[in-house]
């Protein structure tokens, strides 16, 4: 309630869900993202129904984005009190087709992303000795599939990177940590890949009943809503269905 969030990747899916669930509990969102007619859509919508929202136009892989942001949260609102790293990209492919510049982009957006989104909120936190850092890692970081051995690779640095800085934040500034690692959910990031092979190895999976974006945003909001004294290191959600 009341909170100021600045949530990456809320064109889409989790981030959209997640930004609409916080700003109808009363929070102050902060939507980012490259899409910017997606943005404003959602801004109205949480608008419309009394809700609070602002837009910064952001490629999270770009420092300076982030920056701005976090200068236009400060602006508005005063000041920031979460940041949700939730942007990321899956497209997937074997090892040996060397799509090297697509491991890049998982690289810069999945992992380089969530450092941009740290380093540019970070003195605000350390300021108001309090926070919390929300990362989307995922279930990949626990189990390989196909295709997904980089992506894996960029999930499970980013849920040793929530570890480490919770380490390092959590008892010293009283900024809290936590990894959220979710199995299948129904989004638009399954549509991005592009290799038929993997599509149809994956498509068992995905005719399964998923999870729901609604179903990741409300673990976000039981972490961020807990005791000072609880940090919430990791949430791994699985659907009932997927083995
Ligand atoms: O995907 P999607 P999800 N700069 O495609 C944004 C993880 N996850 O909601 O810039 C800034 O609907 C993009 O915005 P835009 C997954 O790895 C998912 O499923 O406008 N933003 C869009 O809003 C990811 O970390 C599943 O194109 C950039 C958003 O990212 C997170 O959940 C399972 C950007 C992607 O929305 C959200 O993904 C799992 C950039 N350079 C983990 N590049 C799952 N869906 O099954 C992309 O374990 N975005």
């Amino acid at each position: 309630k009341d909170k100021v969030v600045i949530i990456t990747g809320a064109s889409s899916g989790i981030g959209k869900a997640t930004a609409m669930k916080l700003a109808k509990e009363g929070a102050s969102v902060v939507l980012c993202a490259r899409s910017e007619d997606e943005l404003n859509q959602l801004k109205e919508k949480i608008e419309k129904n009394g809700g609070k929202a602002l837009v910064a136009i952001m490629d999270v892989t770009k420092p300076a984005d982030f920056k701005k942001a976090v200068s236009q949260t400060l602006d508005k609102y005063g000041s920031i009190d979460v940041l949700i790293n939730n942007a990321g990209l899956m497209p997937l492919s074997y090892i040996e087709k060397l799509k090297t510049e697509e491991w890049d982009k998982m690289i810069d957006v999945n992992i380089k992303g969530v450092l941009n989104g740290v380093a540019a909120v970070l003195p605000t936190m350390r300021k108001n000795k309090s926070g919390h850092i929300i990362n989307i890692s995922s279930s990949a970081a626990h189990r390989y599939f196909p295709g997904g051995a980089v992506y894996s690779a960029t999930k499970v640095a980013v849920k040793m990177f929530s570890e480490g800085l919770r380490q390092e934040l959590a008892p010293t500034f009283g900024i809290n940590v936590t990894s959220i690692e979710p199995g299948a959910v129904d989004t638009a990031l399954y549509e991005t890949i592009t290799d038929d092979d993997i599509k149809e190895k994956l498509k068992g999976m995905m005719e399964m009943t998923t999870l729901e974006s609604e179903d990741i945003a409300n673990a976000i909001f039981y972490a961020l809503n807990q005791p000072d004294r609880v940090n919430v290191n990791n949430i791994y959600l699985m659907p009932t269905e997927q083995g």
